[in-house]
């Protein structure tokens, strides 16, 4: 949940970047973290990871700049991806404002991809939540495979599959080289911020 501190005149937020295994959420923060100065952000804490496989989760806060006087502060979590962590995912979620929703491109994860989307909707309604009123964007990273031999959906077929319902923005991205990794985190930053001012500050 997050938290106005109108003393302080600050607003925290939490944006979690979910999505299949491998996807490349830890990806997304690790540029995120390389690319912005230490004034910025915080220390990036990645709790228990095995080789590069996500274990619980990685958190890096970050400081946004200020919004009507308010200095905006943003908790960027990712969640483990692999199957079996369903229950951590699920508690990395509690009080979450905001969601990046990281979509692999190979045809083989496709049904990883949705399923995950699904899963992602069922966790945050077990919070009382319902996705499609929730700030989220989508992104659809790892575009630089669509020029190799592996099979690969376009946009178009990854918006089909993925979008269809909730109809949000989808950025094409590659996170390893940080194409489209800002304008997915300035898209969903400004959407959380927007319905967090809504929710707690203009509605009581
Ligand atoms: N080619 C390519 N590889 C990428 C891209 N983004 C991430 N990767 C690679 O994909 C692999 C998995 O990336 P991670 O960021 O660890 O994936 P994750 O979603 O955090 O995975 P879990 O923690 O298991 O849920 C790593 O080897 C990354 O370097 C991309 O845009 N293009
Ligand atoms: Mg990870």
């Amino acid at each position: 949940m997050a938290l106005i501190d109108l003393g302080k005149k600050e607003v925290h937020c939490k944006i979690v970047y979910y999505g299949a295994g491998r996807c490349g959420k830890t990806t997304n923060l690790l540029y995120i973290y390389n690319a912005m100065s230490d004034n910025d952000r915080g220390k990036m804490l990645t709790i228990d990871t095995k080789g590069d496989r996500t274990l619980f989760f990685d958190l890096l806060p970050l400081n946004l700049g200020k919004i009507s006087g308010f200095d905006i502060r943003i908790q960027l979590y990712t969640v483990p991806g692999q199957v079996m962590y369903e229950a951590t995912r699920k508690l990395v979620l509690k009080g979450v404002d905001g969601l990046v929703f990281v979509a692999d491109p190979l045809k083989v994860r496709q049904e990883r991809n949705i399923e995950s989307l699904n899963d992602l909707k069922r966790n945050v309604a077990d919070h009382g939540l319902d996705l499609t009123e929730m700030p989220l964007v989508l992104q659809y990273n790892k575009r630089d495979l669509v020029d190799t031999p592996v099979p690969t959906l376009t946009v178009e077929e990854l918006e089909q599959d993925l979008n269809q319902e909730y109809q949000v923005p989808g950025f094409e991205a590659i996170a390893t080289k940080g194409d489209g990794v800002f304008e997915t985190l300035k898209e969903i930053s400004k959407r959380t911020v927007n319905y967090v001012a809504n929710k707690h500050l203009f509605n009581g």
